[in-house]
């Protein structure tokens, strides 16, 4: 289809079509049993990542049964960390492990120029996604993506998954130059990890920045808001025109600067953001996103539907893409999915 034609490109670049376009952060994985499947015969979830077939497969998944607007590539933030050479693992159960950078040394093993050749596998998944979507849903788009420096760094450093990062935020406070230097890293490389995805066939590119709401106000406009700005420039440079999604989870009030520095045409709200109240605070012409309590979907019935209809009615009228508050979780049944895509399709 008609790039311009797809709903989920016109609600990026500032249209309002009613009812809105839809897609669900983590929308492919653990509670599809398809999935499953495909996990288990893949053994281990980089293997997965970065085996174009199977990647490609699995992100097709979710689009086959509810028909959602937005793909988003199946992959992980922390495929960029790996594709610079640091060592990392996903233990059954644990989450990810990396091996943590705290000081000068540390970061001098990280290899950006090794990023291109690491990264093909992931691009082959993308040319390969946007064939299937080409042949089987042509109004879905494709979304790339890649986390933001902060929250990438949260991992890079703490070395494994949490809630807190509190090794992260005391270095960045603590040693700002060497932090910096790891920040400006990832700001050059995401930059280029993102445009290759935009060449090999992604039609949209998100920015997750799921733990930038842990930092203070003025440690949130450095590490945050800096760097992804720095990463819209770039992008700029040279895809002047593709939609851009940020996500400052958490960020509260905050969200209103993000969106007005960042320069993104998109802004995605978190489970606990009033949509009333962005709507009335964000910039008028960006184009707002989410958020649906996740657990709403877990839960299903009467409490969905109220929950899906208050979001529905806050947003009428403005260019708006419906999406949960934060990644689908593993208990969510398949069949409230469906019920969800029912209710978003009424508008
Ligand atoms: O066992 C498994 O099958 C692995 C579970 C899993 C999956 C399905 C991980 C490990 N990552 C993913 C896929 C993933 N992650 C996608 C692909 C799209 C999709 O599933 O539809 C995307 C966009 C992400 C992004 C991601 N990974 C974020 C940002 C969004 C968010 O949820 O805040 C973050 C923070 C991660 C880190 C990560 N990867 C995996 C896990 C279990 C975690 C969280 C670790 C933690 O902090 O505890």
């Amino acid at each position: 289809m008609e790039h311009a034609q797809k709903p989920l490109l016109r609600a990026f670049s500032g249209e309002a079509p009613w009812p809105p376009p839809f897609w669900l952060m983590r929308q492919a994985g653990r509670y599809l049993p398809e999935y499953r499947q495909l996990r288990a015969q893949a053994g281990d979830f980089i293997a997965l990542c970065t085996t174009p077939e199977l990647a490609a497969e699995v992100t097709l998944q979710p689009i086959r049964r509810y028909g959602m607007d937005g793909a988003i590539l199946f992959s992980d933030i922390l495929m960029l960390p790996w594709a610079l050479g640091q060592p990392l693992r996903y233990a059954e159960g644990e989450g990810p492990l990396l091996a943590p950078i705290r000081d000068a040394a540390g970061l001098a093993t990280l290899r950006p120029g090794a990023v291109r050749a690491n990264i093909a596998p992931i691009l082959e998944t993308v040319a390969r996604v946007r064939a299937g979507l080409e042949a089987e849903a042509p109004r879905t788009a494709l979304i790339g993506f890649a986390g933001s420096p902060f929250t990438v760094a949260c991992y890079m450093v703490d070395g494994k998954g949490g809630k807190e990062f509190a090794e992260t935020r005391r270095l960045a406070h603590a040693d700002p130059l060497l932090f910096a230097k790891l920040i400006r890293l990832l700001v050059d490389s995401t930059v280029e990890y993102l445009l290759a995805q935009a060449e090999a066939g992604a039609e949209a590119l998100m920015l997750f920045d799921s733990w930038a709401g842990l930092l203070s106000p003025a440690q949130f406009r450095r590490w945050s808001i800096e760097p992804a700005a720095a990463i819209v420039r770039g992008i700029r440079k040279v895809r002047p025109d593709i939609p851009l999604i940020g996500f400052p989870r958490l960020a509260g009030p905050l969200i209103v600067e993000y969106a007005d520095r960042v320069g993104v045409g998109t802004v995605a709200m978190d489970t606990g953001m009033d949509p009333r109240w962005a709507a009335a605070n964000v910039a008028p012409g960006v184009t707002l996103q989410g958020n649906l309590d996740p657990q709403a979907v877990v839960a299903g019935g009467a409490a969905l539907e109220a929950e899906a209809r208050s979001i529905l009615a806050a947003m009428r009228g403005r260019p708006f893409v419906f999406n949960l508050g934060h990644g689908i979780v593993p208990q969510t049944p398949p069949e409230h999915v469906a019920a969800l895509a029912r209710i978003i399709r009424i508008g």
